[in-house]
């Protein structure tokens, strides 16, 4: 008999959607030893949980996230309502024993992430957030290329995320399509949101940022708000570009923003050493690029006349999490990054070897946030801590 995982989803929006998605399909694609078993969906909106319920497959509806994190059928709590909501409810779902999962960023702010971080771990439960983008197969082929010591001494990372959807000024924020703009429910703007995403990778792939110096900007100062339509300030910095140190000695340069037209979710990053470089955009998910300079096995130079980039089709079942899917030459998409790391979460309770980033590997991240948005304020350099 298969275990069970009893799961409840809290948000019904875009995350609850890719989130619902990977619990359906976890045991059509990794043989886990737990079956995923779609409990209930929570939102204020009972409507819109018995229409999502009905999608979706999940066998109740609730209002009320308090009486869902304390309900003696779920194991699992997963998160994926806004930014404001994270803190009290995973607090609340590990006091009751529950593993709790969480979409990015973990919290509002580094304050809060501790917190979230102790609950978890005091309660002994397991946790992690959904960096989905680490499950790209792609990326986590650099991991492996890096891990490999085929970057060599690593000088200079580079990330850029860019989007478009906020450039227009009659865009309004706030309300269940919205929060994203609205600072009291996000937090931040872009940081938070989407370099947050490029700092997850950062640091998995290259270590720890020591320093960062910022500078952010906010276009468009007033919107009017979704729900009560009152013209309100934009607290949220609407771009951010920041020059980082890493503890191994490297520089990096991350840029971000939701002006950059023509771009709809331009994710991209370089790392370049001594001995090789790799590069990756997700407009081409199922491509790494890698430049070999000097081969590690061999300790040969690549031949002059072959040296270029190799543009490496991520497909075959050798490469990371392909032989789940289909046979070498085709791909798999966006939704199955949650899958990934709903199956790697899943490994690691059964295993004993936690899924990353949980809580505290999470929290890295939202220290260089904050460190970032404190540098902005302030123009200095700032230490993360980290
Ligand atoms: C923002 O537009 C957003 O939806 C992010 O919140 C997601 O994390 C990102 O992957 C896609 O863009």
């Amino acid at each position: 008999m298969p275990k069970e995982l009893r799961v409840g989803v809290i948000g019904c929006g875009f995350m609850g959607r890719t989130h619902s998605n990977a619990y359906r399909r976890l045991n059509n694609f990794f043989p886990v030893e737990h079956r995923a078993v779609l409990k209930a969906i929570c939102d204020v909106n009972g409507d819109k949980a018995a229409q999502f319920a009905a999608t979706w497959g999940y066998e109740r509806i609730e209002t009320d996230w308090k009486k869902l994190v304390a309900a003696p059928d779920i194991d699992l709590i997963d998160i994926c309502v806004p930014n404001k909501y994270h803190h009290d409810i995973a607090i609340a779902a590990a006091c009751n024993g529950k593993m709790v999962t969480s979409e990015k960023p973990l919290a509002m702010n580094v304050e809060e992430a501790e917190e979230m971080v102790k609950a978890v771990e005091d309660a002994g439960v397991a946790n992690m957030v959904y960096y989905n983008y680490r499950r790209v197969p792609s990326i986590t082929l650099a991991k492996q290329i890096v891990d490999e010591g085929r970057i060599g001494k690593p000088f200079h990372y580079r990330a850029v995320y860019l989007q478009d959807w906020t450039i227009a000024a009659d865009v309004p924020q706030g309300g269940d399509a919205l929060w994203r703009l609205e600072i009291g429910v996000a937090g931040s703007g872009v940081t938070g949101d989407l370099l947050a995403h490029s700092i997850d990778t950062a640091l998995w792939l290259n270590g720890p940022i020591a320093r960062v110096v910022a500078k952010t900007k906010t276009f468009i100062t007033e919107r009017k708000h979704a729900v009560t339509g009152k013209v309100e300030p934009v607290g949220i910095d609407d771009a951010c570009m920041f020059l980082a140190e890493f503890a191994n000695g490297s520089l990096g340069t991350f840029e971000s923003s939701r002006y950059a037209r023509g771009r709809k979710n331009f994710n991209a990053f370089e790392l370049n050493g001594a001995d090789g470089s790799v590069y990756f955009d997700v407009e081409e998910p199922e491509y790494l690029q890698f430049f070999e300079y000097h081969q590690n096995q061999s300790g040969k130079k690549t031949e002059p006349h072959l040296t270029g980039w190799r543009k490496i089709h991520t497909s075959n079942a050798e490469h990371p999490y392909m032989s789940h899917y289909w046979v070498p030459g085709t791909c798999i998409g966006y939704e199955h990054t949650f899958l990934n790391a709903l199956a790697d979460f899943v490994e690691g309770i059964e295993k004993g070897k936690p899924a990353q980033p949980d809580f505290r590997g999470a929290l890295q991240t939202q220290k260089v946030c904050g460190a970032v948005l404190e540098s902005a304020r302030t123009g200095q350099w700032v230490e993360t801590g980290l």
